[in-house]
């Protein structure tokens, strides 16, 4: 049978089975059982469905451990070279139902369970909600792709102990509560306390001469933390092989003071370790969004400086000199947050290896790289000089040598260019004095990558045009991609399973092949059942819809769908006006007739960003008017969809018709949730932006619904002098729309708590929402006349799925490995 086929598990390095490690389902059943008792210690009949997940989470663990432990050797090789991905953020989703998938066992573990829904268990995961949105979940998709092709790698990281806050709708408005991720307890995790770091925080610095007559530095800090590790394995798809993702955890590093605790100060002796232990309590939840806090830059400096150090350990272990360094590890910075390693690792280096700076930077030079994911100038981290140089006093230092001798090399090649070594300096100097980031990290790295070829050029031209004119070979683009295994074949696996009937199951490891399916693309009995499965998918939403929000929404009508964070770019509130456009016309005319849409919503808003959470009111306030009029016949729902995330996404992605991409050209660095939903069979609405212009040359401009201003465009527009109120005033559709808001419809009457969105709209309008409406409109009639040609939208449906091929992490991970980190896989065993 399929399900003991052993081509679809991964390879299972022991021959005998055994009930720690065996694959069929008859141990499988074994193992849940020994593990419901000897591990949960709950007997069977009163083993209620959170002890089952424990089980079987535990028993999945203990394979994935078992390929950790064998790949040791390999690992520790001499001659192996691997990738440190430092991230602040990391978005994995819940692990059970993935990891079942990548060991191949799903069908084996259902079978095991033999009447209990697996399902059920899967659902009851909390999801380690340790990132933001996009540039977390980047990090999740290429540990994936890392493990599944085998390349050595450990993503460091932070262990917060509150993830990104859990979102409730309350009257419309967002309300936040604390993400306690943990309280259930984790089991993918393993504490490794030998590991541990000690990290030093403030104070000051003292020179003195070493035993050998050496100038020397050291730094006497007012504070030290611990951090420890934890670890989780991720295995990769039908591989033997697992990267490590190593999050830091802060903890006091004397957990109690007797000399307080004896005077009598008990509370004296636990502050200390209250204060110490908020370094990884809570993620900051601002996305794009810059704050100038000291705890976040003790957060950034404490995990990063835990990683240096456990790199160094690793290296010296490993009987290796840190003259090697670079050799052993190239280190992927993911974004400017872990910037601050490039001083670190110079500090560990000359302060206390005694390494001559020259050497020591030409290290520091090799070892790391550098990825942008943001052209918004607010999102640029810089900090007050005065702040970075009280947490972090040695690293000032060191940032500025490293930029006196930079800047020294740049005036011999531009002499007397003062403007342009201020631009390039690391020291913004123009006002109040910064440490800019961004500048460290391109002095610091080899190579600095955009996300998407269009971001990527943006770079180049608009970003750090200095330091391309200083050295245009280090600029490089990796477009970004999604690992097609969460994100189709374990979220959608009606369409998994209705590929592999009709081009075989290698296409979740090689996305390419996806495009023979082309060849199914007109036929009729294809198309019917691809049409079955998307209406099966939209059932399965429209009842969480139902549940989570009471509202009704029919299956059959068009699935348009907004997913992401909520921005003033990424426009959330000209999909608004659409939705008022079509409500207008409705209204006007009782008799009209349009396709019948379903729109929803679903996105955080960071907690200080007003107009965001403005904007999810909005969308709230028209759904409560809408849903609710019979004019609108049920021709149009409107749905918010709270606390998006990624096992919320899983559910999501499978049951769109259309994909809204439609940030302002030229703000979107890339986007990911693009590629995830056309990977799912959704059309795209969207603006020349990101990763979307590569879409649309993959998928064929016909496949494809394209509208708005272009970057140039935008550009000239504003450089001509913008003014929205002349859209507004000339298009009479528009104004209505403007003037609907403004009377209270959707606000109960109050004229005024809309009155600061439609007033940026008319008198500044940055993301130019009103220049790109009409086009907007009339490219979102199109989509309604070819959503009625069933037969033509699923062809277009099938063809974009078909050449997704380039979007996958696998693709994106390749180029890292080739032409960045220089890193080879390891060989498979025999
Ligand atoms: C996102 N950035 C980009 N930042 O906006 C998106 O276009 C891109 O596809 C994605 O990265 C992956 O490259 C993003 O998600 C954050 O969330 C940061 C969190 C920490 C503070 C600054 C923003």
């Amino acid at each position: 049978s399929k399900k003991s086929d052993p081509k679809k598990t991964a390879p299972a390095p022991d021959a005998p089975e055994h009930t720690r490690t065996g694959m069929s389902p008859e141990i499988l059943k074994a193992a849940f059982i020994d593990n419901l008792t000897l591990a949960v210690g709950r007997p069977l009949e009163t083993a209620v469905p959170e002890d089952w997940y424990q089980a079987i989470a535990l028993s999945v663990r203990d394979r994935i451990m078992q390929r950790w432990v064998r790949q040791f050797e390999k690992r520790n090789a001499p001659d192996v070279r691997q990738v440190a991905y430092l991230s602040a953020e990391f978005l994995p989703g819940p692990h059970l139902g993935n990891s079942l998938l990548n060991l191949g066992i799903t069908d084996n573990a259902r079978e095991a369970l033999a009447g209990q829904d697996l399902d059920l268990y899967i659902g009851l995961e909390e999801e380690p909600g340790l990132g933001n949105g996009g540039l977390g979940r980047l990090a999740a998709c290429y540990l994936d792709s890392l493990a599944t092709l085998r390349y050595p790698a450990t993503g460091y990281g932070i262990r917060y102990e509150f993830g990104i806050f859990d979102q409730a709708i309350k009257d419309g408005w967002q309300v936040e509560t604390t993400d306690k991720w943990l309280l259930p307890g984790n089991v993918w995790e393993i504490k490794r306390p030998n590991f541990a770091q000690v990290v030093k925080i403030g104070g000051h610095t003292e020179t003195f001469t070493d035993q050998h007559g050496a100038f020397r530095v050291r730094w006497i800090p007012d504070r030290v933390v611990v951090g420890v590790p934890y670890d989780t394995p991720i295995v990769g798809y039908l591989s033997d092989s697992c990267v490590l993702l190593r999050l830091w955890s802060a903890e006091a590093a004397q957990s109690f003071d007797f000399a307080d605790f004896n005077r009598g100060d008990y509370y004296g002796a636990v502050e200390e370790k209250v204060f110490s232990e908020n370094i990884s309590k809570v993620l900051y939840p601002n996305d794009e969004q810059l704050e100038g806090k000291r705890l976040r830059l003790e957060q950034q400096y404490f995990f990063v400086a835990c990683s240096i150090k456990d790199m160094i350990r690793l290296c010296l272990r490993r009987g290796s000199t840190l003259e090697r360094f670079h050799e052993m590890f190239c280190v992927q910075l993911n974004d400017t947050h872990p910037a601050i390693a490039v001083a670190e690792l110079m500090r560990q280096l000359v302060d206390k290896y005694a390494m001559p700076w020259e050497r020591a930077w030409d290290i520091t030079r090799r070892t790391f790289s550098y990825t942008n994911h943001t052209l918004l100038p607010e999102a640029l981290e810089k900090w007050p000089l005065p702040l970075f140089g009280s947490v972090l006093p040695r690293h000032l230092e060191i940032v500025y040598e490293i930029n006196r001798r930079f800047l020294d090399e740049v005036r011999t090649r531009f002499p007397g260019d003062e403007d342009k070594i201020a631009r390039l300096s690391i020291i913004d100097e123009s006002g109040e004095k910064y440490v800019r980031m961004a500048n460290l990290a391109m002095v610091g790295s080899h190579t600095v990558n955009g996300v998407a070829e269009l971001h990527s050029e943006l770079v180049k031209t608009q970003l750090f045009p200095d330091f391309h004119d200083l050295d245009p070979k280090r600029f490089q683009n990796v477009t970004n991609g999604v690992t097609p295994r969460r994100f189709l074949g374990l979220s959608n696996p009606g369409l998994t399973r209705l590929i592999d009937g009709c081009i075989g199951d290698s296409w979740l490891s090689d996305l390419d092949r996806l495009r023979e399916l082309e060849a199914f693309a007109g036929d009729a009995g294809f198309q019917q059942d691809w049409m079955r499965i998307k209406l099966e998918n939209k059932s399965r939403l429209a009842r969480i819809i139902r549940d989570r929000t009471g509202v009704v929404v029919d299956p059959t009508s068009l699935f348009d769908i907004q997913v992401k964070r909520i921005h003033e770019y990424k426009r959330q509130h000209l999909n608004v006006l659409h939705i008022i456009t079509l409500y207008q016309r409705l209204k006007h005319d009782p008799r009209l007739q349009i396709t019948p849409r379903t729109f929803l919503f679903g996105g955080k808003a960071a907690p200080g960003y007003y107009m965001a959470k403005l904007i999810i009111k909005l969308i709230n306030a028209v759904a409560d008017t809408v849903n609710q009029d019979p004019a609108v016949r049920d021709l149009i729902k409107v749905v918010f969809l709270p606390d998006y995330n990624v096992k919320h996404a899983q559910n999501i992605y499978p049951a769109a018709d259309l994909s809204e991409q439609i940030s302002t050209a030229g703000k979107e660095a890339s986007g990911t949730g693009n590629m995830k939903l056309s990977l799912n069979g959704a059309l795209t609405i969207g603006t020349l932006d990101g990763a979307n212009v590569e879409i649309r040359e993959e998928v064929g401009a016909e496949n494809f619904f394209l509208f708005g201003l272009t970057c140039e465009q935008a550009a000239r527009l504003r450089a001509d002098g913008y003014n929205p109120g002349d859209y507004c005033h000339g298009d009479p559709e528009l104004r209505g729309v403007i003037e609907l808001i403004d009377s209270g419809l959707f606000s109960h009457g109050d004229r005024e708590l809309f009155r600061p969105l439609t007033a940026h709209l008319l008198e500044r309008d940055d993301y130019l929402l009103m220049a790109d409406y009409r086009p907007y409109v009339n490219c979102q009639q199109q989509v309604g006349h070819a959503y009625r040609d069933c037969q033509h939208w699923t062809r277009m449906s099938i063809l974009n799925v078909a050449r997704m091929g380039k979007f996958s992490s696998d693709r994106a991970v390749r180029e890292y490995a080739a032409n960045i980190w220089k890193l080879k896989p390891f060989t498979p065993d025999p």
